[in-house]
């Protein structure tokens, strides 16, 4: 279903004149409210009313998430803290966490977009959604809970955690929709097992899956497991949280950028030079509507692909495709750049292996080493030694043929690698370079 149909499948040119007058009020009010915006744009020579075109976005400087702690906790807000209504906070794995704010009239647009991405995955009214985002300073539970209440479903609030307890509520309650984190999914479904229940047959239908990477594998994995539609959601804090984009129950072919709210863009991330169409690169987003916190060509390390072609549900939104990691998520092993999606994607590969992986990386003397201990199931766990030496043998193969470096693989026992209530940690990088 389609919620805001005229919006969400207005003609190209009518959308392109709305983002191009929304684009020049918010250049307006950054200049005039943000010193921060004010200083940049002065330094490159920009005034608001030189944008005339929408091409003209291009002129407009970059913001980095270095700005953002630059300027903690509220030096970027566009408005007085009297019109603030919401904070909220991403984690920060690294230095400070990133604060952001919301006014009424932004946490409107943002149950909006959420209300669009739940109907876009095929959520409606009468769906029970059990929301297993976490509530708190994460967006992930409060977002997705504002648009369920706004699309008319029952929400239930149940926040990450007690797995077993999420279990028994959607066996009670009846959840047809669950949403959290695509790993956390698995970690439901086995935990289903544990108690011998068979999640299949509960009446989950939709699962709406994001806040960190996940592969193609993996939703094939998770849709077979829970016997439901995986549908994968993205967003970040800094832009506005989730509902930023999301993919269609029609297509799953792509997630439809929210474009009469944040305009895409795609750029080298060495360079900063804009790639057209088609071509793999760093997202950046600048938000049109966004009042408390306005951002302007922010760039947000993900790495993905906009697609302008037509879809076949109706929406004329640009789509991108699923963010297959973060440019700083990039190890450098040896010199060679890898990222942890595509050591996922080798193992989902495998007969047997689990979707359960953490990737250590060290060195030892001068050299790189990278150990990937990995999950098997019962099955294969309970193998003959040789048979596990033949499977991680095949591991080490395909990931040297895909990537050029070695990596010792672990095969460790079912259920032994740490499960997360919300973003699975895969890495740890132990060098201290
Ligand atoms: O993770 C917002 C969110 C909540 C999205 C619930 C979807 C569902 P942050 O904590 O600020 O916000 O983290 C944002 O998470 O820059 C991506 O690197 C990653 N991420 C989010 N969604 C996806 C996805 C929320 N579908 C960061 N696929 C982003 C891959 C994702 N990565």
């Amino acid at each position: 279903m389609i919620w805001n149909e005229v919006l969400e499948t207005l003609p190209r040119e009518e959308l392109e004149a709305l983002q191009l007058k929304r684009l020049r009020a918010t250049a307006d009010r950054v200049h005039a409210t943000v010193p921060f915006y004010k200083k940049k744009f002065d330094e490159d020579g920009i005034q608001p009313a030189d944008i005339r075109y929408l091409k003209d976005l291009q002129r407009l400087p970059f913001t980095t998430k270095t700005d953002l702690r630059d300027h903690y906790p509220f030096g970027l807000f566009a408005v007085p803290m009297e019109q603030v209504v919401r904070i909220h906070a991403s984690s920060g794995t690294t230095g400070k966490q990133t604060v952001v704010g919301y006014t009424r009239q932004d946490i409107d647009t943002w149950a909006e977009l959420m209300a669009r991405s739940l109907a876009a995955a095929g959520a409606q009214k009468n769906d029970t959604i059990q929301n297993a985002y976490g509530y708190g300073l994460f967006t992930g539970g409060l977002g997705v809970h504002y648009g369920a209440e706004k699309l008319g479903a029952a929400v239930i609030p149940i926040s990450g955690g007690n797995s077993k307890r999420q279990i028994i509520v959607m066996q009670d309650f009846g959840s047809t929709v669950l949403t959290c984190t695509p790993s956390y999914a698995l970690f439901l479904a086995e935990t289903a097992e544990e108690m011998g229940v068979d999640i299949k047959k509960l009446k989950l239908r939709v699962g709406i899956f994001g806040a960190e990477p996940w592969s193609e594998k993996m939703r094939e994995e998770i849709e077979r497991k829970l016997n439901l539609q995986a549908i994968d959601i993205y967003g970040l804090s800094e832009v506005i949280g989730p509902g930023v984009s999301i993919e269609c129950l029609e297509a799953k072919q792509g997630l439809h950028v929210f474009e009469d709210h944040f305009i895409p863009e795609i750029i080298n991330p060495q360079t900063g030079a804009i790639l057209p169409y088609g071509e793999k690169g760093e997202l950046v987003f600048t938000t049109i509507t966004k009042e408390a916190f306005p951002l302007i060509r922010y760039r947000t390390r993900d790495i993905s692909v906009l697609y302008p072609e037509p879809c076949k549900c109706g929406r004329t939104h640009v789509r991108m495709e699923r963010v297959s990691g973060r440019s700083d998520d990039m190890l450098i092993i040896r010199g060679v750049n890898v990222f942890p999606s595509q050591i996922e994607s080798v193992l989902m590969n495998i007969e047997g292996v689990e979707p359960h992986y953490l990737l250590i990386v060290d060195r030892k003397g001068n050299l790189d080493t990278l150990e990937a201990q990995v999950e098997v199931n019962e099955k294969v766990f309970s193998d003959e030694i040789k048979n596990l030496q033949v499977i991680s043998r095949k591991i080490e193969n395909d990931i040297k043929d895909l990537l050029g470096v070695t990596a010792e693989v672990k095969l460790v026992e079912p259920k032994s690698i740490q499960r997360s209530e919300g973003k699975a940690q895969r890495v740890i990088d132990k060098r201290k370079i």
